[in-house]
Parts: structure tokens; C-alpha cells; sequence
């Protein structure tokens, strides 16, 4: 069996995926990808809103889907890191610990179709309900384009299709009690060796405060690049969190409960001085074991090695009042 320590060792390895390059250019140097949402990736859209299509108003339906990259979260001129990419380069421990592995692993036989998920906890309108009558309930989904930063020191930039959390959490109706809301990943032994070999331990749990969760950028994603989510990228229904280290953002999830208490989270359980509960993307806090100032852009290619990571991995703007007052060292 692998030990915790062997785990966070091949975490820890830089792999040998991209090199990082000493010549860097700035971002604008970079051609932007602004057209990737051409006719085919559209009508595959289309395609994965059958669900949502068939129960809502045609007009509606028509005038949710041409659009759905909300111009709010464009990123104009940054550039999103290839699709391949972003399927084969992964971190999901219950697939395996090294990058390539849950693309090959969660890919042999699970089954991720009629998932159900239960809002519990704290609320007034709990239920358990298949994600696509979700999906239906939200109103159907939208486009964004949002950056990802692992505390491993490398960072992507993905187009999440998805809804607001805040979606959901209006439609659960939290009670005064909640202050957190917890996130859980899928248990299945019987299918996932890792799980029967207990590596971590499992279920992957996260959590966020109430305040966090029902922040504008907060995100349910159920796909990317137009297309349902893949196994291997949390498949059908995942968290997305842009200003937070990736870890946040758990995947599969099969549960999301409001809590009174701060929720205890699985690397923060693991290793406390190390992953924070907070773990707000900051260049100026490092992690005991390397310098979060810098990260390294996947698929940056020939012009891009390291760029300078940003306050709030670039969504102070949006979330800095979250924090007011609070020493960010303290609560990393
Ligand atoms: N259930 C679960 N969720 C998880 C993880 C995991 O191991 N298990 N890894 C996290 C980490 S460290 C990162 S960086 C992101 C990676 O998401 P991606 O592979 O879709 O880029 O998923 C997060 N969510
Ligand atoms: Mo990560």
C-alpha cells in the first residue's frame, strides 16, 4: 500500500509533462483562442442539452444555448489550454496519483450516467435528485471561461460549462443555522481499487463557508469545451472554485450539505500545515515546501514557461471582500 507521505511525494514531483522554459514571454505575446466556439463544438452543446431542451420552453431554450459563454467571465485575451490537455493532465486520486492516470483509470467501466445528488443538511427544501432534473431546475447552463490554479504550482484555463452554486443553494434555502456548505465525493469501493485500498481517506470531502459558496464565481460544472464532463475531470457534476488552490474543487460529487460547522476537508485533515481550509490562491503565501509566486502554464508550448500567479489567482476583484480583515497567513 502507499503511504500518505508516498503520496504527497509523487504529488510533489514536478513531472516531466512540460518542461518549464527560462525564456518567458508576456501573455500578450500569445495568440488568443476567442474562436473555439465554432458550429460543431455549439451543436455538440446542443446535444448535451437534450434534457434541459425538452422541458423548457423552445424559445427559451434557443436563447439559452447560442450564448452560453457568459460575457462576464470571457478572459479576453487569455488563452485556454487545449482540450486534450485538460483531459489527459489530471490530478483525481481516486485514479491513481500520477497526472496521466485517471484518464486510463476512471475510463475502465464507471459508470457515471444517471447520478443522483442530495442536498441535505441545513436547508428547507432537501432533496435527492438525478443531476440532469438539476440541471433542468437551474435553468440549464452557461459557458465560462476560468482560470485554474493547482497548489502544485501550475495553472490552466478551462471553459467550464455548468451553473452558479448560488443556483442551487437558493434552491435548497439554507436555514439562519448554516455557515458551511459541504461537499462530497463518490464512494465506491467495489469499482475504485484506490478506495478499497484506502489510500486517503475517502470520501474526497471539501467545504466552503456559506458567504464563499454563494459568491458569483462559485460553479457546479457538469462540462467542458461544450461537451459533458469526462470521467477523468469529475464527471457528471463537479465544483469549481477559480480563486481557490484546485483541491477545493472536488469532483463526482454525490452530496453537497449545509452545515453549522466548519467541515472537516480531506488535505486539510491530512496535512494541516500544509493545505489551508481556506486556500485562497496567494503569491505571497508559500507553501512550506515551494513558492507559490510563480506557476507553471500547461501547454503554454514553446512560448511560456512560468507566469507570476495573481491575488486571488486574478478574482480579487470579485472576492477580496470575503476576507476583509482576516490575516490570510493565518487562514491559508
Ligand atoms: N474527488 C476528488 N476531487 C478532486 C481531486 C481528487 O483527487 N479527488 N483533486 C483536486 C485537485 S488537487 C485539482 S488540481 C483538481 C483537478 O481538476 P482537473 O483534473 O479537472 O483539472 O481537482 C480537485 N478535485
Ligand atoms: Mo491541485
Amino acid at each position: 500500500m502507499v503511504g500518505f507521505s508516498d503520496l504527497i511525494n509523487v504529488t510533489n514531483q514536478r513531472s516531466n509533462y512540460i518542461p518549464i522554459r527560462s525564456w518567458d514571454l508576456p501573455d500578450s505575446a500569445v495568440t488568443p483562442e476567442h474562436m473555439y466556439m465554432r458550429r460543431r463544438e455549439f451543436l455538440r452543446l446542443l446535444g448535451f442539452g437534450v434534457a434541459v431542451t425538452a422541458v423548457l420552453p423552445a424559445s427559451l431554450a434557443a436563447a439559452s444555448f447560442p450564448d452560453s459563454l457568459n460575457p462576464e467571465y470571457k478572459l479576453n485575451g487569455v488563452k485556454l489550454t487545449p482540450e486534450d490537455l485538460v483531459t489527459s493532465y489530471n490530478n483525481f486520486y481516486e485514479w491513481g496519483t500520477s497526472k496521466d492516470q485517471p484518464k486510463d483509470q476512471a475510463n475502465r467501466g464507471w459508470k457515471t450516467e444517471s447520478w443522483t445528488i442530495e442536498i441535505a443538511g441545513l436547508c428547507a427544501s432537501p432533496r435527492k435528485l438525478l443531476v440532469d432534473e438539476l440541471i433542468q431546475l437551474v435553468g440549464g447552463i452557461e459557458r465560462r471561461n476560468y482560470r485554474h490554479r493547482c497548489v502544485e504550482a501550475w495553472s490552466m484555463v478551462i471553459p467550464w460549462d455548468g451553473f452558479p452554486l448560488k443556483k442551487l443553494i437558493d434552491l435548497a434555502q439554507p436555514t439562519s443555522e448554516a455557515k458551511f456548505v459541504k461537499f462530497i465525493s463518490f464512494l465506491d469501493p467495489a469499482n475504485c481499487p484506490a478506495q478499497r485500498a484506502n489510500e486517503l481517506p475517502w470520501p474526497y470531502t471539501e467545504g466552503l463557508t456559506l458567504a464563499e459558496a454563494s459568491n458569483e464565481l462559485a460553479f457546479l460544472a457538469t462540462g467542458l469545451y461544450g461537451k459533458p464532463l469526462r470521467n477523468q475531470n469529475g464527471a457528471p457534476i463537479r465544483l469549481v472554485v477559480p480563486w481557490k488552490y484546485g483541491y477545493k474543487s472536488a469532483k463526482s460529487l454525490v452530496k453537497i450539505e449545509f452545515v453549522a460547522e466548519q467541515p472537516p476537508t480531506t488535505w486539510n485533515v491530512i496535512l494541516p500545515n500544509e493545505y489551508g481550509f481556506y486556500a485562497n490562491v496567494n503569491p505571497n503565501v508559500d507553501h512550506p515546501r515551494w513558492s507559490q509566486k510563480s506557476e507553471r502554464v500547461i501547454g503554454g508550448g514553446f512560448f511560456s514557461g512560468k507566469q507570476p500567479t495573481l491575488m486571488f489567482n486574478g478574482y480579487e476583484k470579485q472576492v477580496s471582500h470575503l476576507y476583509a480583515g482576516m490575516d490570510l497567513r493565518k487562514n491559508f
